[in-house]
């Protein structure tokens, strides 16, 4: 009589083991694509490390580490089409990066500067969201707005572990199961909410059964392995453009680094933790993968981070080469035409000058 989570089974979804085998059947990805993804992983984490490394030297301003998610953002941003729109948070800058958005975009974000979020033409990509779960909102106005065009388009927000507990996200679910939206709410559960345990978050099991009450399918996928979030977002992208409505994938992984540059994760987590997940990482997990497949070896591997050096302080010289923006400028751009409050704010500074 009575419906018991306990009753539900949960099976996490994996392609490749962590020693970089096979498990199940991998998608259908070239070798040429193989590569290309693992390009996009190997910068995307010189460049964290760079960024870390700038914002000590007081380069930039605060910045949100994504070591460890990679696999995480660059599998599911690369079954999207570039037509399609995404909604990130601020922990993205790989998956903006694969979604077309230039690296430099992200950096002159933590710098600041008001073109970091105001993103080139033709990218479909939302500014970076840091009011927590409020990216769930707009990622269903925008499917929505898709099904009334009916241009085809799926939105996909990438959302944290903690904004699964945020109003916004519930009321959002809701709407994009009613309306049977093309929307995708992609989780990664990286175990952590600043200094607030996963085990803190929530009562579920997991995060992949939270669509359930509202009627949306859910899976949780090895978030370390960029195979298998590859292909369960292209099932979710599938089932949106078919018009069979929403999905929500839970992609499991871990922030390697601190919440923030002004957090001390040492402070609330364990070293053996952080070694654990180590042995789980990304990067060397599709690596062995090439290895095995005979499309990889020391010598690409060498070339490969030498690129992504030159790569990054291409982006770093793009970054600082734009000339530092004025306090004026922040208030352009947020209406056309600027509220009273606006133009009381910006009179207190006047006068404070
Ligand atoms: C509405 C709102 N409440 C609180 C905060 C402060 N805050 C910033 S990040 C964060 C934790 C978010 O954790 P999670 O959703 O797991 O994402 P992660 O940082 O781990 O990527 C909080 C509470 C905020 N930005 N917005
Ligand atoms: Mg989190």
């Amino acid at each position: 009589m009575w419906i018991n989570p306990e009753d539900l089974t949960v099976t996490q979804w994996q392609v490749l083991n962590e020693a970089g085998e096979l498990v199940r059947e991998a998608p259908s990805l070239g070798h040429r694509q193989l590569l290309e993804v693992y390009r996009y992983m190997v910068i995307a984490r010189a460049y964290d490390e760079r960024a870390m490394r700038l914002q000590r030297q007081g380069r930039i301003g605060t910045y949100a580490p994504f070591s460890g998610q990679e696999a995480a953002q660059i599998g599911s941003a690369y079954a999207l089409e570039r037509s399609d729109w995404m909604f990130p948070s601020y922990r993205e800058a790989p998956a903006l990066w694969v979604h077309g958005a230039p690296l430099e975009y992200s950096l002159l974000y933590t710098m600041g500067h008001v073109f970091g979020a105001r993103l080139p033409e033709g990218v479909h990509a939302f500014p970076v969201q840091i009011i927590i779960a409020g990216q769930a909102t707009h990622v269903m106005g925008s499917a929505w707005a898709s099904t009334y065009l009916e241009d085809k388009r799926v939105s996909l927000c990438y959302l944290g572990d903690g904004a699964t507990s945020q109003g916004d996200f519930h009321e959002s679910l809701n709407f994009a199961s009613v309306l049977k939206l093309p929307a995708i709410y992609f989780i990664q559960n990286n175990q952590w909410a600043i200094s607030l345990p996963r085990s803190h978050q929530t009562g579920s099991a997991t995060f992949a059964q939270k669509g359930l009450a509202y009627g949306i399918p859910g899976v949780q996928v090895d978030g370390n392995d960029v195979l298998a979030v590859y292909q369960v977002t292209m099932e979710a992208v599938r089932r949106a453009r078919e018009g069979k409505g929403p999905s929500l994938i839970e992609a499991v992984t871990y922030r390697n680094g601190p919440h923030t540059t002004s957090d001390d994760p040492n402070r609330y987590r364990s070293q053996a933790e952080v070694e654990s997940w180590k042995q789980k990482d990304p990067i060397v997990r599709l690596r062995r993968y090439l290895t095995g497949l005979q499309i990889w070896d020391d010598e690409r591997e060498q070339a490969l981070w030498q690129e992504a050096a030159q790569v990054i302080e291409q982006v770093v010289a793009k970054a600082e080469g734009v000339p530092k923006g004025t306090l004026a400028e922040s208030f352009d751009y947020v209406y056309a035409t600027p509220t009273p409050r606006l133009q009381e704010q910006w009179a207190t500074l006047e006068r404070g000058r």
